[in-house]
């Protein structure tokens, strides 16, 4: 805040209580004059009755013996008083009896506009020469009849004074000036540091003084309308650049390390001999690679490609993308039985089917546990050991990892460790099923920050601590703490790269459509739909199916016209439950299409295999609706990847109310997946679409994904990260504990 106002102020205030003053002086000089002079007057009256008092006797005394030179004597001696000028005695009648000697001969008693007959004391001003008179005449009862003692007193001395009380006046109001604007000065200084710090007290949420709460909602008001202007977004919109530019400005340019389970690349040697580069099917990798590429750093991952170890260097490190390397990729090895406990055991068959609601038991075994364990310790060493300071910036990504953040901690306690759960976190009660539950979540607690994908999975999350740990929860602020540290519990919706990192030369979804139609050998006015996911009984593909296939039922001429591409990755598949599954879905796919065998071609065409990313996108170009029927999904990234392909703003999304995305996402088609006649219906809806009508939701889709790309999830989430480094190293300088308050306001 400038300083010019506050003079400003000042100043003026300075000048209103000049102009009081100012205004005040004259009147006030004013009641002092009068109030002195009447005191003197008071005074001489006195004065002159105690003269007449003393001199009474004597004068009878005197006037009774006819001593015309005692009784002027007498007079004389009265006379003496420095303020008595002159003295008569005046008989009755106004006749001069006798005058000390300076008495003018020229004043006569009917001159001296008094009324001698009175019997009280009477007074007169007037003048002698230049100079200012009283004149007090004092009844004197005396055997010789009533005489007047008339003293003329002289005023000057009033005069005099009263120049004195005025200068004492002004001086006094000049010393109250000093004084007031000196106390104006200091007071204003004082309360204005005094109110801006009850201000930012307030604003920063560290008290409740509702005096402010206009200030606050009007603040809020202009932060909103802010947002709105810049298209809803607090700051410019996400990109690589801002991205790179805050951990620049922000986190001092420090590298990113990132821990995750799924590399980005994976070497693999085919039966020809050659060394292929796959990109694996996975939302995580899809989501990370984007900031990864944006910001440099490591990404730390299991070397699972059986060409991995041929191609890194002897740190086991390679630059990536192969291409055009942006960052480094470190590859950790696992031993077969570690893999399977680890991975296919304690992460996918423990804690894979415990957090999703899809009806696969979980399995806990010890041994998975125990491997479970070792590797996370193991991903944590080769954290510490590529972290380079001792206040690295971490990223540990999803639930292979529940254990790593406090490892990682206890060997660098300054690291800014940020977790991110990408499967829903359920609720507390089945959190219990795990025999580790508390071992789970004790491990997540050394992360800085814990994020998931919604506001549900944090209060889980919150719910689960509160009943397994023995810790504080804030949940005014979102926090947990545990063992004097903090950790955050934040909700930060994923997402994709936005705009697409879409081959320039991709085709226009016109001809897609033509290109996926000729493969599938099709009709030109087949109807399209499309499904991409890894085979995954999360991913509600079976409900799906039947799905398609009651909305032929209930609307018979779409058979031989409807035709469902579902692109399926396998996935996990030593795992038993993944065989049944796969076996399910094809199964399923063969006996819907031998139902509808008589349109001439399969209704389901089930394409089995990992396919690259432009192929994936043209199919989403190519669909006229996109089916994502999860029954239980952290986010889903295909509905995001569906709309963000459609920049003709056509195509229609139906997507599962059990992903996060619909949370988003809700100009798209919100369905039940178990509620297999309502899906049907909005399969039907979403095939006789009017043109407007899908413009109109994929507009509002898009704008959503443009705005929460992936790169304002990671900015978000470093941006608390930044924030929590600043306030921990404040405390670590003041020696006390952080008072972390909303770290992301
Ligand atoms: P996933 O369960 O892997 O992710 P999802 O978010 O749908 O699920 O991402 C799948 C990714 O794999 C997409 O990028 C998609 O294009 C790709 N993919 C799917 N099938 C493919 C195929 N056959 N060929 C090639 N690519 C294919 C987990 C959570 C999600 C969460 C993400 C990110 O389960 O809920 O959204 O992490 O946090």
């Amino acid at each position: 805040m400038s300083r010019l106002p506050k003079r400003t102020a000042t100043l003026r205030y300075l000048a209103i209580l000049l102009l009081a003053l100012a205004a005040l002086l004259p009147a006030a000089t004013k009641v002092v004059n009068v109030t002195t002079s009447q005191w003197f007057e008071r005074d001489l009256n006195l004065r002159a009755r105690l003269a007449a008092n003393g001199v009474r006797s004597s004068l009878e005394v005197s006037l009774g013996m006819a001593d015309k030179a005692g009784t002027r004597a007498i007079l004389d001696d009265l006379a003496q008083d420095e303020r008595i000028l002159a003295v008569a005695l005046v008989s009755s009648d106004g006749e001069i009896v006798a005058a000390s000697k300076d008495y003018p001969p020229t004043l006569k008693g009917e001159d001296l506009g008094l009324d001698l007959q009175s019997e009280e004391a009477t007074n007169s001003r007037g003048e002698l020469g230049t100079r200012a008179i009283q004149i007090s005449a004092i009844p004197i009862e005396m055997s010789l009849g009533r005489h007047h003692l008339v003293l003329l007193h002289d005023l000057s001395f009033v005069e005099r004074r009263q120049s004195l009380v005025d200068r004492f006046v002004w001086a006094v109001f000049l010393a109250l000036l000093v004084c007031g604007a000196l106390s104006l000065f200091i007071g204003a200084r004082l309360s204005w540091s005094e109110w801006t710090n009850r201000l930012r007290r307030f604003v920063r949420g560290e008290s409740h003084e509702t005096i402010f709460q206009p200030i606050v909602t009007d603040l809020r008001d202009l932060h909103r309308r802010v947002q709105e202007e810049r298209g809803g977004s607090s700051g410019p919109p996400w990109t690589p650049q801002r991205l790179k530019q805050f951990l620049r400005t922000e986190l001092m340019g420090e590298r990113l390390l990132l821990l995750a389970n799924r590399e980005p690349y994976i070497h693999v040697r085919g039966d020809d001999g050659a060394v292929r580069v796959m990109h694996p099917a996975s939302g995580l990798v899809t989501a990370l690679q984007p900031v990864l590429r944006a910001c440099s750093g490591v990404w730390i991952a299991h070397g699972s490609g059986n060409a991995d170890r041929e191609v890194v260097d002897a740190q086991d490190r390679i630059a990536v993308p192969p291409d055009a390397p942006e960052y480094t990729l470190r590859r950790v090895w696992l031993t077969p039985e570690q893999e399977r406990g680890y991975y296919y055991g304690f992460s996918n068959e423990g804690l894979w089917p415990l957090c999703h609601l899809a009806h696969v038991r979980p399995e806990f075994r010890k041994g998975d546990w125990e491997a479970y364990r070792t590797v996370n310790q193991l991903f944590a060493d080769a954290v510490c050991a590529e972290a380079g300071v001792d206040d690295p910036i971490v990223l540990v990504q999803d639930y292979h990892f529940a254990l790593a953040p406090k490892m990682i901690r206890e060997r660098l306690p300054r690291a800014s460790i940020i977790t991110f759960w990408h499967i829903p976190w359920p609720n507390a009660e089945r959190v219990g099923i795990c025999p580790w539950a508390a071992e789970i979540l004790d491990g997540m607690l050394g992360s800085s920050i814990l994020g998931f994908h919604t506001q549900l999975h944090c209060n889980n999350f919150l719910d689960s601590v509160d009943r397994f740990l023995e810790s504080r929860i804030d949940r005014e602020v979102s926090g947990v703490q545990l063992q004097g540290r903090i950790s955050l519990v934040r909700p930060y919706p994923i997402s994709i790269e936005w705009p697409l990192r879409w081959p320039p030369e991709a085709p226009l979804p016109a001809r897609c459509r033509e290109a996926v139609l000729r493969e599938l050998e099709l009709p030109n006015d087949a109807i399209l739909g499309v499904g991409v996911d890894r085979l995954d009984y999360t991913k509600g593909i079976i409900e799906r199916f039947r799905c398609i296939e009651a909305a032929i039922e209930s609307n018979p001429s779409l058979a031989g016209r409807l035709c469902f591409a579902q692109l399926s990755a396998p996935s996990r598949s030593a795992i038993e439950s993944y065989q049944a599954f796969e076996r399910e879905v094809t199964a399923e796919a063969e006996r819907i299409n031998r139902r509808f065998a008589t349109a001439g071609w399969p209704t389901i065409r089930l394409m089995r295999a990992h396919h690259e990313f432009p192929r994936v996108m043209t199919f989403y170009r190519a669909a006229d609706f996109c089916m994502v029927t999860s029954l239980h999904d952290g986010m889903n990234l295909v509905a995001k990847e569906f709309v963000a392909a459609r920049d003709d703003e056509q195509g229609v999304l139906i997507l599962s109310q059990f992903t996060g995305a619909s949370k988003e996402l809700s100009a798209a088609l919100i369905v039940n997946p178990y509620d297999v006649h309502r899906s049907a219906e909005a399969v039907a809806l979403a095939i006789s679409m009017s043109a407007d009508e899908q413009r109109t939701r994929m507009r509002a889709l898009r704008a959503v994904v443009e705005e929460s790309n992936v790169y304002s999830w990671a900015g978000r989430m470093l941006m608390d990260a930044a924030k929590l480094r600043w306030h921990e190293r404040l405390a670590g300088r003041l020696k006390t504990f952080p008072e972390v308050r909303r770290a992301s306001d």
